[in-house]
């Protein structure tokens, strides 16, 4: 709404209550100055000087947007995201802000303004300088568990930045070590302030309680675990037609390794044991150990298939194995979660 619509609208709400407590007109009229002002002067006023121009760009995290065979791969969660601003300060200077979203706390994040340049004359056959260019964007951003904003003014025009200036924009991994070269070690790439293409990838989340017997009474957990472990299961499509599978587990036990499985279903009448699953955990889809830390502990694992399949087609269970007992693939009351994967 522009300064003078908005201004009418108040003149409007405020009309009636100025007329009947005329006696306050005194200190009404005050607070209504600026409104007044607006009706008194029917020219709009001309602008003394141009409005500084800003933008805003939103980065998705890197699910192959850019390079479909290089998604990110490692132990960082998935729902780290970025938006950046770019504000006009003067005619030659400009302020660039990050923030990045659903940080890690105590990680410090390097985000940085890589030059476009031609794989042909780099050292590595990257499409980009593998040095940051510090002119433009080299911050690095302390993770708090939630949001993180970063700031760098630079001496270029706010056109430069959003129109000339060729360059991606790289938010690195702190979890693993710094890699100029591999893609996949990259939470977030994107061309350096200009509006990123939808990627329409699609995700879902799967809740998962603790084992209580609802695939079958007869399987509900019996052991020592406590019982307000929870799992959250959530496949990612992935540019290159795979998908990236993650497991948060609630309310672990601090110290206990777990293992996490698809267990494909399968005709009982087949399997050794009578199981109405295969006892080998399918290791395309999901085989992982996740490091219980006394409250919600993460991994996760790229999977060949795709996300219709696994969303849709694919028939497993989806089973957290106790940590505090041996591993037994024939006794579902030692599985501390079990449900239909993506069910
Ligand atoms: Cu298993």
């Amino acid at each position: 709404m522009s300064q003078t619509k908005k201004h009418k609208v108040m003149k409007k709400q405020f009309f009636k209550p100025v007329y009947a407590l005329s006696i306050l007109a005194v200190s009404t009229g005050l607070i209504l100055g600026s409104c007044k002002k607006d009706e008194e002067e029917p020219e709009p006023t001309p602008e003394p000087t141009p409005e500084m121009q800003s933008s805003t760009y939103n980065y998705e995290f890197n699910n192959g947007q850019v390079v479909a065979s290089a998604a990110y791969d490692g132990m960082h969660m998935d729902n780290l995201t970025a938006m950046m601003e770019v504000e006009e300060v003067s005619a030659n200077e400009t302020m660039i802000s990050v923030t990045l979203m659903n940080t890690v706390d105590g990680e410090t994040y390097m985000i940085h303004a890589h030059d476009a340049a031609d794989p042909a004359n780099t050292p590595n056959g990257t499409p980009y300088d593998e040095t940051p260019n510090g002119n433009v964007f080299t911050q690095m951003a302390n993770g708090n568990g939630g949001d993180v904003t970063v700031s760098q003014t630079v001496s270029m025009s706010y056109s430069s930045i959003v129109n000339d200036y060729e360059g991606f924009f790289v938010v690195h991994d702190p979890l693993q070590t710094l890699s100029t070269v591999d893609i996949s070690t990259y939470l977030i790439v994107g061309s350096f302030a200009r509006t990123q293409a939808a990627s329409n990838l699609s995700s879902m989340t799967y809740n998962y309680d603790f084992n209580t017997g609802q695939i079958d009474p007869s399987y509900a957990y019996s052991g020592s675990h406590a019982t307000d472990l929870g799992a959250t299961l959530k496949v990612q499509e992935l540019a290159d037609g795979t998908s990236r599978v993650s497991v948060s587990l609630m309310n672990s036990i601090n110290g206990e390794t777990y293992m996490v499985h698809a267990h494909d279903q399968a005709d009982p009448m087949t399997t050794p044991n009578g199981t109405p699953y295969d006892e080998t955990p399918n290791a395309d889809v999901l085989a992982i150990s996740i490091d219980g830390n006394g409250m919600t502990a993460y991994n996760n694992q790229i999977s060949t298939m795709s996300y219709a399949d696994l969303t849709s087609n694919y028939s497993a269970f989806f089973v957290v194995h106790d940590p505090l007992q041996a591993i037994d693939t024939t006794d579902p009351t030692t599985y501390v979660v079990l449900g239909v994967f993506a069910g």
